[in-house]
């Protein structure tokens, strides 16, 4: 058993249902369990500036999947809520990125490990920080180092919106 950390995006449609339905989904895939969600954040967009304002967070999962396998369900993830959206609102309602997979440090054609732009980006390494657990990332990462690179960046504008407890209430909601 494994931890894996994922970054979850959205900036179109119903951002918030969008990566609650997300978390629900990899909650009830095989092989994966939710551990813990981080609070609900918004972020101003980085990389291209001309969209809106994106909601992110990240999770813990406890996870059986070996990196690509979990990559393969979260780009399933992806595509599923992708063909719901694009019916209504356009091409892209969630991106769902793998930022660590235990203490796994890999370089592939489909999949890097740990997430090669995480040290770029206080918008995952702050939901990260909030539900990282000692031991997961390779060579015996320390929280220091992620605290580390998050003070290297300038203010990217990631504002908490939904605390942690509030925002797993309502992934666990039962509908
Ligand atoms: N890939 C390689 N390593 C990984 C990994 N660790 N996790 C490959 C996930 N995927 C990984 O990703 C492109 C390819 O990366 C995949 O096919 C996979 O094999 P994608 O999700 O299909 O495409 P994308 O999302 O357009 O690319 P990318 O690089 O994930 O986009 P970005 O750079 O993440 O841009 N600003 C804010 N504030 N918040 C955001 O969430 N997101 C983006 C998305 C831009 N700006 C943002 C946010
Ligand atoms: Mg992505």
């Amino acid at each position: 058993m494994t931890h894996a950390y994922v970054s979850l995006g959205a900036n179109i449609g119903d951002p918030e249902a969008q990566l609650v339905t997300a978390l629900r989904r990899l909650d009830a895939s095989p092989g994966v369990r939710l551990v813990s969600v981080s609070g609900l954040y918004r972020t101003a967009p980085q990389g291209r500036t001309d969209q809106p304002d994106f909601l992110n967070c990240a999770a813990c999962l406890e996870t059986t999947l070996a990196p690509l396998e979990l990559l393969d369900l979260t780009q399933a993830v992806e595509a599923d809520l992708g063909r719901v959206r694009k019916e209504r609102w356009g091409p892209r309602t969630i991106d769902i990125d793998i930022l660590l997979h235990g203490r796994i440090r890999m370089q592939g054609d489909r999949l890097t490990l740990p997430h090669p732009r995480m040290a770029e980006r206080a918008f995952m390494l702050v939901p990260l920080l909030e539900v990282w657990q000692p031991g997961d990332g390779p060579e015996g990462a320390r929280r220091e180092d992620l605290e580390a690179m998050l003070a290297r960046l300038p203010d990217q504008g990631v504002r908490l919106v939904e605390d942690r407890a509030s925002f797993l209430q309502q992934v666990k909601r039962v509908e």
